[in-house]
């Protein structure tokens, strides 16, 4: 059994393989746009959803040939997001993934396209993949393009964000927000994985489960990073919650109060898991390093 340092590893280097033919290379034209995208897609993410994609398939015995096109295009839409999301007109960052943010880079406009080409790609990747059967596709692209959209997406949760700023939310509010932001695209990594390798309802059922908590779960740790860490050790700035007065589970509920409320929710991703007739210890090794991560 691999630790889940060496699955890390795994999943990087096979990810960023797939990344890395997928994208076109930086002196292919329009030169300008293609070495933004792979300015932010080669920058040093966690590869956390690819991680979350590859380990539930595995679990549902999937080869990783046939997870390789769906993980990258999670991360691409990931990436995409974190373009558009760090530009002037949104949070206006500087540092991403511990360098200049693609709009400081490359200017606000590249940026803007960089975000869509990979977005396009990312449907792409899927509707291409040879390893999966044409109905599994459709289902992929279906399922990824209502996590990264509307009505409760990642681009919703975005918006909501947006209309939020400056008004005192209630934490069911902080978790809608979350659940689209955040928590849609961790689901649908994991759910790909389980789509792919066949699993059967009441599985898929309890795969969701397991990933909306750990959505919450990587949420909660996102809050605590940001009071706990330095801007150094996250590659991206510290601290900025406070600063831009959002709503997160630290400032309700305190650091420790919100410490304790994340054990409790890695928990509950475990316990739904009891309803997978697989072995999921990689599953529970990936709650466990979501809850004790440092960056
Ligand atoms: C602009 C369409 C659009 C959406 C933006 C995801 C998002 C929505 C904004 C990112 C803002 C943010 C910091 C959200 C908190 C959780 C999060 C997505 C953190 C970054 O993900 P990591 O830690 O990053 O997996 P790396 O760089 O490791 O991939």
């Amino acid at each position: 059994m691999l630790s889940v340092t060496e699955f890390f590893a795994d999943v990087s280097r096979e990810v960023d393989g797939t990344l890395d033919t997928i994208i076109p290379k930086a002196d292919v034209e329009p030169t300008r746009l293609h070495e933004a995208i792979r300015w932010s897609v080669f920058a040093g993410g966690k590869r956390i959803r690819p991680a979350i994609l590859m380990a539930t398939g595995r679990t549902f015995g999937v080869p990783s040939e046939q997870l390789a096109n769906t993980s990258a295009a999670v991360e691409m839409i990931h990436t995409y997001s974190l373009i558009h999301d760090d530009l002037p007109s949104m949070d206006d960052d500087e540092l991403r993934r511990g360098k200049a943010t693609c709009h400081k880079q490359f200017g606000e406009a590249t940026a803007i396209l960089a975000g869509d080409v990979l977005q396009t790609l990312a449907f792409k990747a899927i509707a291409d993949d040879e390893t999966l059967t044409a109905e599994i596709r459709l289902i992929l692209i279906s399922l990824l393009a209502e996590a990264a959209g509307t009505p409760a997406g990642m681009v919703s949760g975005q918006q909501l964000d947006l209309d939020a700023e400056g008004r005192e939310l209630s934490i069911g509010e902080i978790e809608t927000i979350h659940g689209q932001k955040t928590g849609a695209l961790i689901s649908a990594a994991a759910l790909s994985g389980a789509i792919i390798g066949n699993a059967a309802n009441n599985e898929l059922g309890a795969i969701e489960s397991y990933s909306t908590s750990l959505g919450l779960l990587f949420q909660i740790t996102d809050d605590l990073l940001d009071v706990t860490q330095a801007t150094e050790t996250l590659g991206k700035t510290a601290g900025k919650d406070a600063v831009a007065e959002k709503a997160t589970y630290p400032g309700h509920y305190g650091v420790e109060e919100t410490k304790a409320m994340a054990s409790t929710v890695r928990d509950e991703a475990c316990d739904a898991l009891s309803h997978v007739e697989k072995d999921t210890t990689l599953l529970i090794e990936l709650a466990d390093f979501v809850l004790s991560r440092t960056r």
